[in-house]
């Protein structure tokens, strides 16, 4: 199995670039995205090995999609594609400088994933299985598969990983609570946001959210601090400067590029502050491109990055 496993929906994704919006755009960007894919494409990228897995529909999108995985060294050997329902899609406005996404998921092939669709041993073969809520709330289907997922893993001894990825488009703040939390709970690495947090706990006091994180028991890492990521650690919080990005174009996808370079950097043996500092590095190179995983960073560009190594264009 690959180090690190992971499932979910991917779908296609169309950007309407003209400042109107969608409703008087003449033509579409076409691209894809998907948070576990991005991981799982940020982690290859890295160096190390990731599978992905999801359903597919039999169609241009899906097949597409899936080529484009497999073309970043991702395995992709556990994913299905679907004759009977779509790929997903989704589609990103830029109106007046304000971006939004509008969901065709509702009947996707991913959202009929079940608890068939996964292979005991490739999970119970990984290091790390990382999951998300968007998995959780696409179908009640999808969240059954996330939490026998995590039972492999868990009586496999595979490592938990765990971002809520809250989206409000696909379920309400009350309707995410309870689930959320209970996944949670399961996971040895916890990775939401700030924002998510103050959601989830319906709380907005810093100090009282991170006794309630506390009180999980899980390694769990806050994104979205005042340029920093907090790292909570048998009660112990700790402060981890964001890297400066020189521009910000996309901020899309920078939770997915802070988890892939966090969690490569675990299985590198960092510590949990350490792998927070990959992550902010990773996460930082994400928004400097457009795209949810294409300006990810190879090994390599991190570390030119690290030893502030000019690029050299000839
Ligand atoms: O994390 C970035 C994702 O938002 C994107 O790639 C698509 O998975 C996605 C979603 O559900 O919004």
């Amino acid at each position: 199995s690959p180090e690190i496993v992971t499932f979910g929906e991917s779908m296609g994704l169309l950007t309407a670039k003209d400042t109107r919006g969608l409703e008087y755009a003449a033509s579409l960007d076409k691209s894809f995205g998907g948070a576990e894919s991005n991981l799982a494409i940020g982690v290859s990228r890295l160096g190390h090995t990731s599978g992905w897995f999801g359903r597919l529909g039999q169609d241009p999108i899906g097949t597409m999609i899936l080529k484009a995985i497999r073309g970043e060294g991702v395995d992709v050997s556990r994913a299905r594609m679907s004759a009977t329902e779509p790929t997903g899609l989704m589609i990103r406005e830029n109106a007046s400088g304000k971006s939004s996404v509008h969901y065709y998921r509702k009947l996707s092939a991913a959202s009929a994933m079940t608890p068939d669709d996964l292979d005991p041993d490739y999970i119970a073969g990984a290091q790390i299985l990382h999951v998300t809520g968007i998995t959780a709330a696409i179908s009640p289907s999808g969240l059954s598969t996330v939490e026998a997922a995590i039972h492999i893993a868990k009586q496999a001894g595979v490592k938990v990983s765990f971002d809520p990825n809250l989206r409000l488009k696909l379920w309400s703040a009350e309707e995410a609570r309870p689930v959320l939390l209970r996944l949670a709970e399961q996971a040895d690495y916890f990775l939401p946001g700030l924002d998510e947090l103050k959601l989830l706990y319906d709380e907005q006091d810093d100090q009282k959210i991170f006794e309630r994180l506390s009180a999980l028991g899980t390694i769990s890492i806050v994104k979205g601090g005042p340029d920093l990521t907090y790292v909570l650690v048998n009660g112990t919080l700790t402060e981890v400067p964001y890297f400066k990005a020189d521009h910000v174009l996309d901020t899309v996808g920078a939770g997915d590029g802070f988890c892939a370079g966090f969690l490569s950097g675990l299985l590198k043996g960092y510590s949990p502050q350490e792998a927070t500092r990959l992550g902010n590095l990773t996460g930082s190179m994400v928004i400097q491109a457009v795209g949810d995983w294409e300006a990810l960073p190879t090994w390599e560009q991190v570390e030119a990055k690290l030893n502030n190594v000019a690029h050299v264009e000839r």
